[in-house]
């Protein structure tokens, strides 16, 4: 079970550039005097929070990070350009944690959320900065400093957008496992899943989403036959739920109605979130029984089904994107309909 997605990263801030120690020089001028600039300053490391960005996943591929070394101050009082800094994006959430994994240096717990991580060296003084009354021509300049490097835990606590329900055998688990890399335990008896399942969905670049498998529900659950409800706790911050139904089962309206009173019984406003609703196990049915358990169902709870088989892929597609788009619904990021174009449209002539 994966609740945490964690890494380890290296950071370094860049080096100051070094002042430079240089002297006037130029024709008819006598005691030029000292004109060497100052270091660049090396750039800093930042993280933020960004929205948009649910896992920590980039950061498997790259856990290295060094910001840019100031460049070396030059003669003629030019200053060394500062070190390029380095911004780790990262989403709303992510606590940083020191080395030893137990300090908590931050939690980014709001979007645009900034903070420095290692400041980059200042850059040295050239040797024009050293000139006084006394020593009107040093020869000396400052190094600039050094960088700073540490090693940190970045940790995020995975929030699932999306809840899976049903009675148990229903498939939650078969699911996940055809749709992310989740590698759950499936068997043909009830209650195999004990604890909750997550699975990165990746539908593509900006339809990633985290989904959870939890243990199935039963009549009674509310009141802690089988597993209890619990468990439910994991889903309530979900964006919405995708209730499967058994669609070999006899009873597919009694199922329906069994899950959806345990949810009203939990409470937490489960019953109220966004719910797409299918049938699944759709390739032990040919087609007119598919049709008919559609009609049963839809006339039950007011909602047509949508079909699906985790088993042979058949409508997972269409599933996943129904609740992604549930979820951004809820979150207010889809106002209307986007898929317009993919709406019949009426045909013929109209005045
Ligand atoms: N034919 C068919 N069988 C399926 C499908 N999905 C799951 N099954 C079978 O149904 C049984 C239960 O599957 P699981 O995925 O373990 O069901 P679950 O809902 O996670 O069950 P619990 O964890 O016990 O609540 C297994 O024998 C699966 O092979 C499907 O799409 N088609
Ligand atoms: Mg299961």
């Amino acid at each position: 079970m994966k609740f945490l997605d964690q890494c380890k990263i290296y950071i370094r801030s860049g080096d100051g550039g070094a002042g430079a120690v240089s002297f006037r020089r130029e024709k008819y001028i006598e005691y030029g005097g000292p004109d060497g600039g100052d270091g660049g300053r090396g750039g800093d490391v930042w993280i933020e929070a960004v929205e948009g960005l649910n896992t920590l996943i980039d950061y498997r591929y790259q856990q290295h990070f060094k910001a840019g070394t100031g460049v070396h101050g030059m003669g003629r009082n030019r200053a060394g350009p500062a070190g390029e800094d380095v911004v780790l994006k990262v989403p709303v959430g992510t606590e940083v944690l020191d080395e030893d994994k137990e300090t908590l240096i931050a939690d980014l717990d709001h979007a645009g959320m900034r903070l420095l991580l290692a400041r980059g060296g200042n850059g040295g003084w050239g040797n024009t900065r050293f000139k006084g009354p006394i020593n009107q021509a040093p020869k000396h300049a400052n190094p600039g400093q050094e960088g700073e490097e540490r090693w940190l835990w970045l940790r995020l606590k995975l929030i699932a957008d999306v809840g899976l329900v049903g009675l148990p055998n229903a498939g939650k688990s078969t699911f996940l496992a055809a749709t992310s890399a989740a590698k759950p335990k499936i068997a043909d008896y009830p209650f195999t899943t004990l604890t909750p399942n997550l699975g990165m969905v990746d539908l593509s670049t900006n339809e990633r989403f985290v989904i959870a498998d939890i243990p199935g529900l039963i009549e009674g659950a509310s009141e802690g036959a089988g597993l209890g409800t619990r468990f439910l706790g994991h889903v309530e911050r979900t964006g919405a739920l995708i209730h499967l139904i058994d669609g070999t089962q006899d009873d597919i309206v009694g199922a329906w109605k069994t899950v959806r009173a345990e949810l009203e019984a939990y409470g937490e406003g489960l019953a109220d979130k966004p719910e797409v609703l299918a049938i699944n196990k759709i390739d032990a049915l040919d087609d007119d029984l598919r049709r008919w358990k559609q009609d049963e169902l839809e006339e039950a709870t007011g909602i047509r089904p949508l079909l699906v088989s985790g088993v042979s892929g058949e409508g997972v597609r269409e599933l996943l994107r129904a609740a992604w788009r549930k979820v951004r619904e809820q979150r207010g990021e889809v106002v209307g309909d986007d898929d317009m174009e993919e709406a019949p449209t009426t045909g013929g002539w109209t005045p």
